[in-house]
């Protein structure tokens, strides 16, 4: 991409969950911005997103709406950015997409700014953004193991009602209002919506997110394991996941337990996290301090805290991590890369 004053953007899905924040997160941040052009299903044709003071029509997304385009950001689900993604790339955009659509593919960089900028360089038209969860999770884990080296996770999820989307927020909002009022709480999208049981988010727990594979994983916990290997550049880390679903609107909170290869210094571990960059500290037991999700949502940081070690391993330590899943988990995670491809140009 040339260097230029400023870009033509296109958001797909931008009446989604995450759409509607990478709009937001590209005013907020002054992205340089000439034409924003939002992109959706037919269903969202015409109406208005406000950009920037502007009322702008939403367009359809079809491999026409692509052209001129400098950067395409896309969240409207895998098989759109499948569809959509080569007509982008061939008409000359960077494509950086939210979507597991290409997150694995060997020459398709997979990247958390603050954990792997240097293969935003090697890019061949597409970007991609990693599942919130681990999105949040490596950028506490990349200080650590670079001083002490990971061997093995054990990391248990409490996810947010905004990974699945917008209308998975309206069920549980809807079903908490049913609830209190006495009535059955109608339950049409979660766990997930194309399976044939779904149950009720509020004032419940899932242990499910995404379909199930063959070894008894979901596909959200595999996704942990291998992007995390990719993006931490070791395939030698063990990853076990556990992800489940809250009655949270926004913030995925997070139970990690690390081995790293050798003994470590409690104080040392803090003072790295403290200076890392995109991590907020917040631990103070005594003052009952620590991240919460409702601190989390509408910031752009990762939030680490009640850190301490295992009581066996000498090796081992434990970690509870918070962030905004819609934004460093998706929306602001993109706007970043964008960012970072304008400024280092
Ligand atoms: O499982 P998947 O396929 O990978 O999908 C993942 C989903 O998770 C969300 C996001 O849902 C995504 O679609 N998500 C959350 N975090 C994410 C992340 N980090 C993430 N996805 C990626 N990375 P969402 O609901 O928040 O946003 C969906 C957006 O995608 C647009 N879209 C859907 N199908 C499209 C499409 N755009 C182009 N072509 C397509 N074929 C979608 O636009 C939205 O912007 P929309 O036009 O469908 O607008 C939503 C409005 O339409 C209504 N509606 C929804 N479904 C139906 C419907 N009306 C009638 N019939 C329907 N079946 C809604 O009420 C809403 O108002
Ligand atoms: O792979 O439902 O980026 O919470 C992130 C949100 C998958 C679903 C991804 C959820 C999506 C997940």
């Amino acid at each position: 991409m040339e260097k230029k004053s400023s870009y033509n953007v296109a958001v797909v899905g931008a009446t989604g969950a995450v759409g509607q924040k990478i709009i937001q997160t590209l005013e907020s941040r002054q992205f340089p911005v000439h034409e924003l052009r939002p992109l959706a299903s037919h269903r969202s044709v015409g109406q208005l997103v406000t950009f920037n003071g502007k009322q702008i029509p939403i367009q359809e997304a079809a491999p026409e709406a692509f052209s001129g385009i400098d950067f395409a950001l896309f969240s409207a689900g895998g098989s759109v950015s499948e569809q959509l993604a080569p007509a982008a790339v061939e008409q000359g955009a960077v494509v950086i997409d939210n979507t597991n659509a290409f997150r694995m593919l060997p020459d398709v960089p997979l990247v958390v700014p603050e954990v792997n900028p240097h293969k935003i360089s090697t890019h061949r038209g597409i970007i991609a953004n990693p599942n919130c969860s681990t999105i949040q999770m490596v950028v506490a884990l990349k200080p650590l193991h670079d001083v002490f080296g990971i061997e093995r996770l054990i990391v248990s999820t409490y996810q947010a009602a905004s990974g699945a989307g917008q209308s998975a927020i309206d069920e549980l909002l809807t079903q908490t209002r049913q609830m209190l009022g006495g009535e059955q709480p109608d339950t049409n999208i979660l766990p997930v919506k194309s399976l044939p049981k779904h149950y009720p988010l509020a004032f419940n727990v899932i242990p499910q997110i995404d379909v199930f594979e063959e070894n008894g994983f979901t596909k959200e916990e595999v996704k942990m394991v291998n992007e995390t290997r990719k993006i931490l550049e070791d395939e030698s880390i063990q990853v076990n996941a556990t992800c489940v679903r809250v009655p949270v609107v926004y913030g995925h909170s997070e139970s990690v337990y690390v081995e790293f290869n050798r003994p470590f210094d409690l104080q040392e571990v803090r003072q790295l996290l403290e200076q890392a960059p995109g991590i907020v500290v917040v631990d103070d037991p005594q003052q009952q301090l620590y991240p919460l999700a409702q601190d989390a949502a509408g910031r752009n940081e990762v939030f680490v805290g009640r850190i301490r070690r295992d009581l066996f391993n000498p090796n081992a330590l434990n970690l509870w991590v918070v962030s905004d899943n819609v934004l460093k988990g998706a929306a602001w995670n993109a706007v970043q890369i964008a960012e970072y491809m304008v400024k280092t140009r």
